[in-house]
């Protein structure tokens, strides 16, 4: 079944052998961190163990479709009253990702690290780490395989929200054979495909158009149309009257360009600090980008926080997206 049977039956061996599990996954969670959260809870539960899951940052409205979603406590707006030894942590490529909720990690916690970036740094005590996975729910999806599940409908709704988000709707590289064999059994346990579709990639609140209208304003593209480029700063954010998850989708618009081969957003946090996606056409590897500033992702997605005022950051990026093309 899996050429890293080792690693599986690590996994396994950490899920049964301890209980009073913290499970976390990166900030501002995605759909695939949002769903592999619950999707390991569904396991823990299966096995009859306690458990507890965070995050920082608020779960995306669009998916509170999602059973148990209301149960991921917030770390940026709540606190927890304990710390936790054994900790599982979901499609997080580095300590960092995990955020404040790595506060409540015991000082000798032990970590299981499930994945699927490419960029991960095996930061975990187990490491379950699967690059050719789409997405880390195809992971959890095979774990719950390998103890033997039987999946339950909204646990496959779940799996297939992580999936159709991380692949963009079935349409990246990462859409393996498997990805659609996996998708089409999911279907069959009553799974809405079309309607999960039409919630999480076609519609669009007001305030999301209005955010996407304003950025694609200030488009910018260098003298050769191969890199292109927003900014959107709190002005941008406050008189859209948009939210966090309302950045999600527009790094695609400069990219989708004929001709350009990387696209950019920069979302200017505050006076010192940046966050940079990246997406690319396929010739620059931007996780390769990213992580040569500290950041990581995929090699067509990638990301970054960068200290310095936007102009200066932009300079900084555009001059190494540059180099490599
Ligand atoms: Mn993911």
């Amino acid at each position: 079944m899996q050429t890293n049977e080792q690693e599986f039956r690590q996994a396994e061996q950490f899920l049964k052998d301890h209980d009073d599990f913290l499970v976390v996954s990166h900030v501002q969670p995605d759909g695939d961190a949002v769903s592999s959260t619950l999707v390991v809870g569904w396991l823990l539960s299966c096995l009859g163990k306690n458990y507890v899951m965070v995050n920082e940052g608020p779960i995306p409205q669009r998916m509170s479709y999602l059973l148990h979603s209301d149960r991921i406590m917030d770390l940026s707006v709540t606190t927890l009253d304990k710390s936790y030894k054994y900790v599982i942590s979901v499609d997080c490529a580095d300590f960092r990702r995990i955020g404040k909720s790595s506060d409540y990690f015991a000082a000798d916690a032990r970590i299981l690290n499930i994945d699927h970036h490419p960029t991960n740094d095996g930061f975990g005590n187990e490491n379950l780490i699967v690059p050719t996975a789409a997405a880390t729910v195809e992971i959890l999806y095979d774990l719950a395989k390998w103890l033997g599940f039987t999946l339950s409908k909204d646990t496959a709704t779940a799996i297939y929200t992580g999936l159709l988000t991380d692949t963009g709707g079935f349409r990246y590289a990462s859409t393996s054979p498997k990805v659609m064999a996996v998708a089409s059994e999911l279907l069959e346990y009553g799974v809405n495909g079309p309607e999960l579709s039409q919630l999480l990639l076609e519609q669009m609140t007001l305030p999301q158009l209005r955010l996407l209208t304003r950025a694609l304003n200030g488009l910018q593209m260098t003298d050769d149309g191969k890199i292109s480029w927003v900014i959107i700063n709190d002005e941008d954010m406050r008189k859209s009257g948009a939210i966090h998850e309302d950045l999600e989708g527009i790094v695609n618009y400069p990219r989708n360009i004929q001709g350009v081969e990387v696209g950019l957003l920069f979302k200017v946090i505050d006076e010192e600090t940046v966050k940079v996606s990246m997406r690319s056409a396929g010739t620059v590897d931007v996780a390769a980008v990213a992580q040569s500033f500290g950041g990581g992702g995929h090699v067509l997605a990638a990301g970054v926080r960068m200290q310095g005022n936007v102009e200066h950051v932009v300079v900084q990026i555009i001059e190494r997206v540059k180099s490599r093309l």
